[in-house]
């Protein structure tokens, strides 16, 4: 706790983990994740898309409806509240939800897009589609005519190269890195906590399960980020009441 309220910069990644508490199904869980239930093959790829663009679209629109249900919970309201209270504080995300936004980040570096986005699959124009006028079947770009598609980052595809820069960079001047409710499978993302671990920071992972991407000297707390985070935001808080004492 001393190395995060002393730390000048710290830096949290966010996975799936961080909304399953708000009912947001994770990817690789048995049972309950989603690839226990569908073919990523079939639904997260450029190639997917292009073979079935509607199959895809349907996926993606229950997706989106089903975090529009849902509620940031107390792990996101936490991650907002370090941001106020920490010097220096960088979020970044996996996560295509939005709940971090809706529970108050202001600025959240995201990796993989977001499910409220959508572009062109192939000149990349922008198209804004509101929830209440989602259609059933992938629009056509007035453009160029290719399909619409859902601006998230599928399997094969490069990150946004400026949020990616920015997290590489944010995980190497990190004094503390956080590394919340993540599996540490997915590359380039589950770099950032060993980059960050090999330039000096002091890694925790936060998550019920080991992850793939622990280095020796790093911190695992075992638990859900929902009751964790709230904890470490609480002890923050006393330690800064002793310290002012
Ligand atoms: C809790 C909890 C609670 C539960 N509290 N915790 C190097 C080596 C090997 C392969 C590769 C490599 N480099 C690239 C690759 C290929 C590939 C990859 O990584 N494959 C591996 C799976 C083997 N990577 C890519 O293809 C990436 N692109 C790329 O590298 O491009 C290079 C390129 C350059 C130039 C030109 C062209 C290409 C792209 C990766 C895109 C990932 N996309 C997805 C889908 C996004 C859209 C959508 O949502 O549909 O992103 S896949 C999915 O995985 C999603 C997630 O963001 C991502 C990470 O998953 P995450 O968040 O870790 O979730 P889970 O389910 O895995 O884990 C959840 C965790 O939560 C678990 O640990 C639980 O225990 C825990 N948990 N409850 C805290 N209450
Ligand atoms: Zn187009």
């Amino acid at each position: 706790m001393s190395a995060l309220r002393s730390a000048q910069f710290v830096v949290a990644l966010t996975g799936a983990g961080v909304s399953a508490e708000s009912g947001v199904p994770t990817f690789r869980q048995a049972q309950t994740g989603l690839w226990a239930q569908f073919d990523p093959a079939e639904l997260a790829t450029p190639e997917a898309f292009a073979r079935n663009p509607d199959r895809v679209w349907a996926w993606y629109a229950w997706r989106r409806s089903l975090v529009e249900q849902a509620e940031p919970n107390p792990a996101h309201r936490a991650l907002a509240e370090l941001a106020r209270r920490l010097p220096r504080f960088t979020l970044i995300t996996q996560n295509v939800d939005g709940l971090h936004q809706r529970a108050g980040s202001a600025e959240v570096i995201e990796l993989h897009g977001s499910l409220q986005r959508y572009r062109c699959a192939i000149c990349a124009t922008p198209v804004a589609i509101p929830a209440e006028a989602h259609p059933p079947r992938s629009p056509v770009c007035v453009r160029c005519g290719g399909h619409i598609r859902p601006d998230v980052v599928w399997f094969g595809e490069p990150l946004p190269e400026a949020a990616l820069s920015a997290a590489f960079d944010a995980a190497r001047r990190a004094q503390v890195f956080l590394s919340i409710g993540t599996s540490g499978l997915v590359e380039p993302a589950a770099s950032l906590a060993r980059v960050s671990s090999r330039a000096g920071a002091l890694v925790v992972h936060v998550n019920p399960e080991q992850p793939a991407n622990m280095s020796a000297g790093d911190i695992y707390l075992c638990g859900r980020a929902g009751e964790i985070l709230p904890i470490i935001l609480a002890r923050l808080a006393e330690v800064g009441q002793e310290n002012a004492r």
